[in-house]
């Protein structure tokens, strides 16, 4: 598994916990996989206890970064992103979406906002069925069902449909070349 690491973005500090950006590692990974953590240096998922620990000290501010295959390149940013203990399953809050700090002004995460963590084999969302397994088998803060995929299926071509790593606020779930997800720390 992969711990991730730091960056620098305009003179602060950012863990990048969740990358992609080549398509060699598969993130319809199982339950096991998203807690512990999966991947290599360039493509990887940090892990939920990871992320939990660094939000257990303090509120950190969510930053996702995306590239698109038309060259475009979006960032948005949230406050006090937390995520809970294994005993939440890992539930995912935030108090609210940095418009000053984000490249257009629209917030995917709100319809995510007070979820616990889904994957394809624990299923701990609302909608009758198995968001994941219906959106390209990764894991997230599944709600019913989404507005952002960023562990959805990765395509190397732009290709329109919300099992890719897409977003309804990025060409309304277009494939995604490139994401980026991170915790200031
Ligand atoms: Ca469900």
């Amino acid at each position: 598994m992969s711990p991730g690491y730091r960056q620098r973005i305009g003179g602060r500090t950012f863990w990048v916990f969740q990358q992609r950006q080549t398509g060699q590692i598969a993130f319809n990974r199982n339950w096991d996989d998203y807690v512990s953590g999966f991947g290599n240096a360039t493509e990887f998922w940090a892990g939920l206890e990871n992320i939990h620990n660094v939000t257990a000290t303090s509120q950190r501010n969510l930053r996702v970064e995306a590239l698109t295959f038309d060259g475009g390149f979006y960032a948005f940013e949230f406050l006090d992103f937390t995520v809970g203990d294994s005993s939440t399953n890992y539930r995912m809050n935030y108090s609210s979406f940095m418009r000053v700090n984000s490249t257009i002004n629209c917030d995917f995460l709100s319809h995510h906002r007070g979820q616990q963590f889904s994957t394809f084999d624990r299923d701990n969302e609302a909608a009758p069925y198995s968001c994941s397994t219906n959106y390209g088998s990764g894991g997230f803060w599944w709600s019913s069902c989404l507005r952002i995929n960023p562990n959805g299926v990765y395509s190397t071509t732009l290709k329109p449909g919300a099992s890719y790593m897409a977003s309804r606020c990025i060409g309304s779930y277009k494939a995604l070349r490139a994401m980026q997800m991170m915790l200031q720390v």
